[in-house]
């Protein structure tokens, strides 16, 4: 029962986003959390200006080489914010050595949200990802990302029809199961939508109009760490939909802490419905 997990992101030093949120997270979930850094910034790079950068592409070779000579392999290996099409290269090499059997490829293609690239990404970037994504187990894709997947529009505003056919986009490209983010049908609501063995199931919470720099990763972290406690797709999406609103309700009070989640405050809840 006890899983061992890589995950590939980079360091923000500062501002609750990638590594620094999936490590704490799924260490809490109880599997044993290794990390391949993709870069080291010095704040992430939503809303703060002269961050520094410092790639790792050259670094991940020697890494992947060393753990292979030392027999290291993984259980489960989770991609987040990757700082390159080269490392996006890498990370396919990765998973064809340094998986065990069985072991899930879960991406999260973190390069976009609100209908926009994240800054320091372009379309070669999101075309890049494609192939990464199509041949993971699991994706975690919100809908901006889905749509740079697909090629399907962008919409603030959409009925199930239009989630239907991005869906039926990401399978027709070779997605197997779908964790499909953000997805909200009225202004109170919000939900996550599984894709899974050619079915959907949908899971509508409420909304919380503020959006919140790093929920992404808080949620990837939190699906990660429920799956390898043993719980389905369909659970671990759940759950981690539930600790994400919490993170965000114990944060939007303080308009100081803008820059992410106050995810730890929320961790005692998180551990308690993966036991249960
Ligand atoms: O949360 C995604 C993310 C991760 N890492 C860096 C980012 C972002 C989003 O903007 O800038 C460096």
């Amino acid at each position: 029962m006890y899983k061992r997990v890589l995950t590939i992101q980079d360091i923000s030093c500062f501002g609750q986003c990638s590594l620094t949120v999936a490590l704490p997270i799924i260490s809490a979930c109880g599997a044993e959390t290794c990390i391949m850094p993709s870069a080291v910034l010095s704040t992430h790079t939503g809303g703060f200006t002269g961050f520094t950068v410092r790639d790792l592409t050259d670094d991940i070779p020697d890494i992947q080489k060393h753990w292979i000579k030392e027999g290291i392999s993984f259980d489960a290996i989770y991609t987040g914010y990757l700082g390159s099409q080269k490392q996006i290269d890498y990370v396919q090499d990765i998973f064809k050595t340094l998986c065990r059997e069985g072991a899930y490829k879960i991406v999260d293609p973190a390069m976009a949200d609100n209908g926009k690239l994240y800054v320091g990404f372009d379309d070669a970037y999101a075309e890049a990802m494609k192939p990464l994504c199509f041949g993971a187990d699991i994706i975690l894709p919100n809908i901006t990302e889905a749509c740079l997947l697909t090629g399907a529009e962008y919409r603030e505003t959409y009925d199930k029809a239009y989630i239907d056919e991005i869906i039926a986009k990401l399978a027709a490209g070779g997605a197997k199961t779908v964790i499909l983010t953000g997805v909200s049908y009225s202004d109170e609501t919000t939900g996550v939508l599984v894709y899974e063995n050619g079915e959907q199931k949908y899971y509508e919470h409420k909304k919380i109009s503020k959006s919140c720099h790093g929920t992404g990763d808080v949620y990837a972290s939190a699906f990660v760490g429920a799956l390898l406690r043993g719980k389905s797709c369909y659970d671990a999406a759940k759950i981690a939909a539930d600790y994400t609103l919490k993170c965000i309700e114990n944060t939007i009070d303080d308009s100081d802490h803008w820059y992410g989640v106050k995810f730890e405050t929320a961790l005692p809840d998180l551990i308690k419905s993966i036991s249960e």
